[in-house]
């Protein structure tokens, strides 16, 4: 059975497969053009994708030969699952793995925002390091202050874990169903979408991206919010306008915005949001960390192993593939 990789991964993941006897193909250009990618798919049984191609019908109909995906993610937003569920394509994906590197960023962010990290150290390094003044750009402390978690799962419950711990934060969430976990542990209390956005001080993206959330936060959503409010997303940059969270940044509407992903990815250089003090934005880093990382790859390679031995992936974004 062919697997292709197409960018080097941590050595388990592929030391896994090729002692499970199955034939890596790894290009060594690490950077694939379309037309090349499509090449190495022409000739696989099994993909284990990294970064944002995209699965679509197009593809699906155009590649018979393919016959499982391993991402090398936990969202699937990348792929179109009813497309996928049609032709019994098991879509493999990395929970669990990253949920503590992907909350730490989103918790870095909310505190960098709150102290103005950002624009203190362009300040340093521009040789900006003023005179002392007692009411110059003041943060803010998150001791006591409600985090909301849109979408509470495995990572929205790390990062309501660390704010409850650290800042002894009220967590209230919005998600498909309630997590009792939370409520029991954390004392997170289930409240409307428009409660979220109107009782935060920091509110928080986790969800799984669907085109049905499509920019949900958008300037309706940003005039809602508190005005010493903070926007944290590490999820998928589509859960946000970022026009509209530019002029709500611009306008005062909100605090600041913390961002590990944007929209459209990667954003531009010269992006105005990048020039405002009020903002914190990092190149989608959530779950680049070596344990993260060495832990995508391996569960990658056992979701492989177990669909070549004709097993279930024992982490599947489409179970019902199996029924
Ligand atoms: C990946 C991610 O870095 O897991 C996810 O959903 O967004 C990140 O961990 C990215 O998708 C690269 O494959």
């Amino acid at each position: 059975m062919k697997v292709f990789i197409n960018k080097r991964i941590p050595e388990i993941g592929i030391q896994m497969l090729e002692e499970a006897g199955l034939e890596v193909v790894l290009p060594k250009n690490a950077d694939l053009s379309h037309d090349e990618w499509l090449t190495y798919c022409k000739d696989s049984d099994v993909i284990l994708n990294v970064g944002q191609n995209k699965y679509d019908e197009g593809f699906f109909e155009q590649f018979p030969n393919v016959k499982a995906i391993a991402l090398f993610s936990v969202g699937f937003d990348s792929v179109d699952i009813e497309q996928a569920n049609q032709r019994k394509i098991p879509i493999g994906n990395t929970p669990d793995v990253l949920s503590r590197a992907t909350s730490d960023i989103a918790f870095l962010l909310m505190q960098s925002v709150a102290r103005r990290a950002s624009y203190y150290f362009e300040q340093v390094k521009s040789d900006l390091w003023g005179d002392f003044d007692p009411l110059h750009a003041l943060g803010q402390e998150l001791y006591g202050k409600t985090l909301g978690v849109f979408g509470l799962g495995r990572i929205g419950f790390e990062m309501a874990e660390k704010c409850k711990k650290a800042f002894d934060m009220n967590i209230i969430y919005h998600n498909r169903s309630h997590n009792e976990e939370a409520e029991k542990k954390l004392g997170a209390k289930y409240v409307s979408f428009d409660e979220l956005v109107n009782q935060s001080d920091v509110l928080s993206v986790h969800a799984n991206f669907t085109e049905e959330h499509s920019e949900i936060f958008d300037e309706s959503v940003f005039k809602k919010m508190k005005s010493n409010s903070i926007f944290i997303n590490t999820a998928r940059g589509g859960f946000h306008n970022q026009k509209h969270l530019y002029n709500a940044l611009v306008d005062k509407e909100i605090w600041g915005a913390g961002l590990d992903v944007t929209n459209p990815e990667p954003m531009m250089y010269d992006d105005p949001i990048l020039k405002l003090s009020n903002v914190c934005v990092l190149p989608h880093i959530g779950s680049a960390t070596i344990e993260a990382r060495n832990g995508m790859a391996k569960v990658a390679a056992e979701n492989i192993i177990a669909f070549s031995k004709g097993e279930k992936m024992p982490h599947c974004a489409n179970p019902e593939v199996y029924k």
